[in-house]
C-alpha cells in the first residue's frame, strides 16, 4: 500500500506563502507566465482575485488599495510587454511611496527566443522600484518574504519575478517561512534634538502647528492637536493631510498654494512653525516662501523625509505623537502659557471665511466649472473616498469638493501624469468597502479610464466617475489661448460619455445645466454600483485667460 502523499506543486506551495504574509487580495491581468498561480491563488475561499483590463490599472489598484487600507497592495501581471506596460504606475507608487508587491511572471530562462522576453530587471530598476528574483521553486517563499519585508520598509513598491516554468515545478517538503517585518516600535527621539525643538517651541510668540501625511494617525492628530491647543497654536495641514482637523474651531486648511486669505494672513503672521509628519515640499511651502523669517521644528519617523527640501532650525527624528508629547512635558516644566495667537478673533475670520469666490459662468449648453463642483459637493455622500486624476480642473476640485479624512483622499498625481484615478479608485473601492467619488478631465478618462470602466462594471464597484468635460486637453488649451494661438490641437471630440457608460454595463448621464446635474446626482445617489455623470463645460470659461 503506497503512503506517498501527493507532491505539493508551486501553485499551491505559492498561494501558502501569500497567506502567510497576510496576503488575501490581489489585482491582476493573467497570461501564460502568471496564470497558473493565480488560477490556485483565486480559488481557495477568503481569497480576492480583482481581474483589471489594462496592467497599468492593476499597479494603480494595489496603490489605492494601499492607500485606502494601510496594507500592502498587490499586483500581478504576466511577462514582457505586460510587465512594461506598469512602468508609468510604478513610477507613480515609488514618487507616492506606497508598499506594493508587484508579483511578475518572466519568461523561462530556457526560452530564448520567447517573443515576449525582455530584461525585466532593467525595466524595473529605473522606475525606481525594487526588484526581486525568485531564484528556484523552493525558495519562492523566502523570496516572497524578503520582496514584502522591502516593500513595507522601504514603502516601494517591489516587483517579484517569477519565472513561467517554474509554475508547474515540484516544490517537495518546502517550509512556509514566516513575515520577516514587524512595524518598527518608534524610535524614541534624540534629547538634544527635543531640548532644540522645545527651546524653539516655548520662545514662539505666533506659532502655528503643521500635520502631513505622516500624522494622520488618530493617535498622533490627537497628540499634535493637544500641543497646538497647549501653545494656543493654529493648526494647518498639508494636501495629503486635508481635513485632519475638519471641525477645529482653528483649522486654518490647507498651508501651501492652495490656502486661502484668512489661513495666508495668519500664516504670514506665524513666528515659529511645527511640522508633523510633513516634507515641506514646494507646494506647502510656495517654494520655501512660506517659512521665510519663521522658526521651523520638523518631526519625522522617517529620516527620508527630515530636511529633504528645507533646511530647518530644529529636526526631530521620532514618532509624531512621542515627539508631540515630549514637548508637552518641556513646556509644563517651564510653565509656558498659552500664546493666545489662536485667539477667537482668528475663529471668528475662520468661520466667516467666505467659500471661494465664483462668479457664475455657466452658457446655454454647458456649466460653471465652480458651479458643477458646488453642486457636487452638496448633492454627493459625504461619506465617501474621493480620488482625483489630473489635468487643469484640479486646483478648483481641491477647493471645492472634500473628504472627511486624509484617509479617504487619494492623490494620483505624484508623476504628474493623468489618467492613473480609475486604476486607484478600483483599489480603493475594494480596500475600503464605501462609495468612491472620482473627479477626472476628459483627456485623462480617455487616456487611462474608459478601459477600466469595464473593470468597475465586472466587480460591480460602487463608483461614480465624474468627468468634467471641456472637451479639450485644457491645460494645453489655456497655453495656447494665453499666446493668442489657435487651441485646435488639444480639442477633441469625444464619443458621448454617458452612452459608452451606458454600453459598458454602468449607469450613465450627460449634463448641461444645474438642474440636469441635481438630477443626475439624486439618480446616483438611489442606488449604487458603477455610474458615470458627464459634465458639460466650455474649454473658455474653466480658467480666466488671463489668470
Ligand atoms: C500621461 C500624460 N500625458 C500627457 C500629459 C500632459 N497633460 C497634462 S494635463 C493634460 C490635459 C488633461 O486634459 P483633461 O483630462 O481633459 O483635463 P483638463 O486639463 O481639461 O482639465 C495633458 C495632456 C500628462 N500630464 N500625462
Amino acid at each position: 500500500v503506497s503512503t506517498a502523499t501527493a507532491p505539493t506543486l508551486m501553485p499551491e506551495y505559492f498561494t501558502r506563502c501569500l497567506a502567510s504574509q497576510g496576503i488575501d487580495t490581489i489585482f491582476g491581468l493573467v497570461g501564460d507566465a502568471n496564470l497558473f498561480l493565480m488560477d490556485h491563488f483565486a480559488r481557495q475561499p477568503g481569497n480576492r482575485y480583482v481581474s483589471v483590463t489594462h496592467e497599468a490599472s492593476a499597479v494603480l489598484a494595489a496603490i489605492g488599495y494601499a492607500r485606502a487600507t494601510g496594507r500592502l497592495g498587490v499586483a500581478t501581471v504576466t511577462h514582457g510587454p505586460a510587465l512594461t506596460n506598469t512602468v508609468t504606475a510604478l513610477v507613480e507608487a515609488v514618487r507616492g511611496r506606497m508598499p506594493v508587491l508587484v508579483i511578475a511572471g518572466d519568461t523561462a530562462v530556457v526560452d530564448r527566443e520567447n517573443v515576449q522576453s525582455v530584461p525585466q530587471r532593467d525595466v524595473v530598476l529605473p522606475t525606481g522600484a525594487g526588484f526581486e528574483q525568485v531564484r528556484a521553486p523552493q525558495t519562492v517563499g523566502e523570496d516572497l518574504a524578503v520582496a514584502v519585508r522591502r516593500a513595507v520598509l522601504e514603502r516601494r513598491p517591489v516587483v517579484l519575478n517569477v519565472p513561467a516554468d517554474f509554475q508547474w515545478a515540484e516544490v517537495g517538503q518546502a517550509t512556509v517561512p514566516g513575515v520577516r517585518w514587524r512595524s518598527i516600535a518608534a524610535v524614541s527621539p534624540d534629547r538634544e534634538d527635543l531640548d532644540a525643538a522645545s527651546g524653539l517651541v516655548a520662545s514662539a510668540r505666533r506659532p502655528l502647528v503643521l500635520a502631513g501625511r505622516g500624522a494622520i494617525e488618530d493617535r498622533c492628530r490627537k497628540a499634535v492637536l493637544e500641543l497646538a491647543d497647549r501653545l494656543g497654536a493654529p493648526v494647518a495641514t498639508t494636501l495629503q493631510a486635508r481635513e485632519l482637523f475638519r471641525g477645529e474651531p482653528h483649522d486654518l486648511g490647507i498651508f501651501g498654494t492652495l490656502s486661502h486669505e484668512v489661513a495666508l494672513d495668519a500664516i504670514s503672521r506665524a513666528d515659529c512653525v511645527i511640522a508633523f509628519g510633513a516634507s515641506l515640499n514646494r507646494w506647502t511651502t510656495v517654494e520655501g516662501g512660506l517659512l521665510d523669517g519663521k522658526r521651523v521644528v520638523q518631526v519625522d519617523r522617517d529620516p527620508e523625509c527630515l530636511q529633504r527640501f528645507q533646511v530647518v532650525d530644529a529636526p526631530v527624528l521620532g514618532d509624531v505623537e512621542e515627539v508631540a508629547r515630549a514637548i508637552l512635558d518641556d513646556l509644563d516644566q517651564v510653565e509656558a502659557t498659552p500664546t493666545g495667537f489662536a485667539d477667537d478673533a482668528l475663529a471668528q475670520r475662520l468661520a466667516q471665511c467666505p467659500p471661494f469666490d465664483h462668479p457664475d459662468w455657466s452658457t446655454e449648453s454647458t456649466i460653471d466649472i465652480r458651479t458643477a463642483l458646488v453642486e457636487l459637493e452638496a448633492g454627493f455622500e459625504a461619506d465617501r473616498t474621493l480620488v482625483l486624476d489630473g489635468g487643469r480642473f484640479l486646483p478648483e476640485v481641491w477647493k471645492l469638493v472634500s473628504a472627511q479624512h486624509p484617509k479617504d483622499y487619494i492623490h494620483t498625481t505624484h508623476f504628474g501624469s493623468i489618467g492613473l484615478s480609475l486604476g486607484h479608485a478600483i483599489g480603493a473601492t475594494v480596500g475600503a468597502g464605501k462609495r468612491t467619488l472620482l473627479v477626472t478631465g476628459d483627456g485623462g478618462f480617455m487616456l487611462g479610464g474608459l478601459a477600466d470602466l469595464q473593470a468597475a462594471v465586472r466587480h460591480d464597484l460602487d463608483i461614480t466617475v465624474v468627468v468634467l468635460n471641456d472637451s479639450a486637453y485644457g491645460a494645453e488649451h489655456i497655453q495656447f489661448r494665453r499666446r493668442d494661438m489657435d487651441p485646435s490641437l488639444s480639442m477633441f471630440e469625444w464619443p458621448p460619455f454617458a452612452d459608452l457608460a451606458r454600453v459598458m454595463g454602468a449607469e450613465g448621464h450627460e449634463v448641461t445645466d444645474v438642474q440636469g446635474l441635481r438630477d443626475a446626482l439624486a439618480a446616483v445617489a438611489a442606488r449604487r454600483g458603477p455610474a458615470l455623470v458627464d459634465v458639460k463645460l466650455d474649454p473658455d470659461k474653466v480658467t480666466r485667460v488671463d489668470g
